[in-house]
């Protein structure tokens, strides 16, 4: 096998483990529902494989269906997440062997493709990034299950880098253009194509995403009993939830506390707030006298290199991720203190825009100029217009190999359980702000 195959079998083999090592529990836990927002764990489990042998097996490998019947399980579109206890699923054992059986088979196709074939479902392997990212995004699910289930005990707690908050409060982006999107890296999702020129006027974005610290000052401004702070929807939610603080912190002996998968602690100021919703992001910023930033904004400030003219994979350039520079790929239950990775700071001194948390951005998750779904429009495609709200960055639960500067998530305004805060921006121009 040459580097590149070498490379995706590793990479395939890493993801695996790190899934079945999300299962290791009683059959009744990985059946059981956690959370309506939620499918059960074996539900995950079976469906990375169903899709592995939908598109390595069937669509690029032309391999006979295996188990054609279940097709219908697991797809996500005919049963939505809350209705997913009650179908005919896989047991735990039956999903594990069905999914290491195709496993076996990917590794047969991955052994006899020719990745330089001009058929895009398999050139540079795609087909196996489409598969590896899926996986690992799933996994991020399957923790935020976790972390709603309140278990302990799932994830290692490692160690991250300190770090201090110091520093200059925002960064200024100039006025100019940028290349947002990408039509050359060739892992990329249809919905990160193709690479377009965006203009933007000149702007300040957050160096830092907003902490816990200043997100307790808006809480104990009254920032969730003040309508002034929150669009008509923001406020609806806010009455209807109940919501005063992030899911998952509560009040005990004057002293706010979190639960993180399971342990009791006290909210830690110098981390990124996580577990707020896309209302109580934007909320916080009119309170700041801000604004989020729009996917652009944060795209340019992330990536672009104005000396260079080009966009960068990271924010410190394309070389990959290391623990130096961005808390990716799982190495603790948690983000990191605010001003951890200088190392990780992009050309304009923004911090921490990759990993850590998911940040909300103030963009409706929509199609860039010359979009074309592929390989599937269930991938993108339906989920784009005014319903979710883009999210940016990647957490320290998204992998390294399903986060970059051009890489897009998206959810509904109102959802919490993800790993996901955000940062502030505002307009250089007051008339404009
Ligand atoms: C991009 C995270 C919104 O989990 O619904 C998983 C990713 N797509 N399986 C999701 C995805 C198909 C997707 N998000
Ligand atoms: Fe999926």
């Amino acid at each position: 096998m040459d580097d590149v195959k070498e490379r995706i079998a590793a990479q395939l083999t890493a993801v695996r483990e790190r899934s079945l090592t999300y299962t290791a529990a009683d059959d009744d836990v990985l059946t059981a529902q956690h959370s309506r927002l939620m499918s059960p764990l074996v539900w995950d489990l079976a469906h990375v494989g169903n899709y592995e042998e939908l598109w390595v097996l069937r669509a690029a490998g032309g391999i006979t269906p295996l188990r054609p019947e279940i097709d219908d399980i697991y797809d996500a579109f005919k049963h939505p997440r809350k209705d997913r206890p009650s179908l005919p699923l896989l047991s735990p054992g039956e999903a594990r062997r069905y999914i290491s059986g195709v496993r076996g088979r990917v590794f047969d196709v991955l052994d006899s493709v020719d990745l330089s074939s001009p058929d895009p479902l398999t050139r540079s392997g795609f087909v196996f990034g489409l598969v590896i990212q899926h996986e690992h995004q799933h996994d991020e699910t399957m923790l935020a299950t976790w972390q709603l289930a309140g278990r302990a005990g799932v994830i290692r707690d490692g160690e991250l880098p300190q770090g201090s908050p110091d520093g200059p409060e925002e960064v200024y982006v100039p006025e100019g253009p940028f290349t947002m999107g990408t039509s050359t890296l060739p892992w990329a999702y249809d919905n990160e194509r193709p690479a377009h020129r965006v203009h933007l006027p000149a702007y300040w974005i957050d160096r830092l995403p907003v902490g816990n610290r200043a997100y307790l000052a808006f809480m104990e401004a009254g920032g969730y009993d003040d309508p002034r702070w929150w669009t008509p929807q923001g406020w609806e939610w806010r009455q209807r939830s109940g919501a005063r603080s992030p899911l998952f912190w509560f009040k005990d002996g004057g002293t706010w506390w979190r639960t993180r998968f399971g342990v009791t602690e006290p909210v830690p100021m110098d981390e990124p707030v996580q577990h707020v919703c896309w209302y109580e992001a934007d909320a916080y910023a009119r309170w700041a006298g801000k604004r989020l930033p729009t996917e652009a904004e944060w795209e340019k400030a992330c990536g672009w290199d104005p000396a260079a003219e080009r966009a960068r994979r990271y924010p410190w350039g394309d070389d990959d991720p290391t623990p130096a520079r961005a808390n990716l790929g799982h190495r603790a239950a948690r983000p990191a203190p605010l001003g951890a990775y200088p190392a990780g700071a992009s050309a304009y001194g923004a911090e921490q825009m990759i990993g850590d948390v998911w940040e909300w951005t103030a963009s409706w998750f929509t199609p860039y100029p010359g979009f074309r779904a592929f390989p599937y429009r269930e991938y993108s495609e339906v989920f784009f217009g005014r319903e979710y709200r883009v999210l940016r960055g990647g957490s320290w639960a998204a992998d390294p190999a399903a986060v970059r500067t051009t890489f897009r998530n998206w959810d509904f305004p109102i959802r919490r359980q993800i790993f996901t805060g955000f940062r502030c921006a505002r307009s250089a121009d007051p008339q404009e702000r």
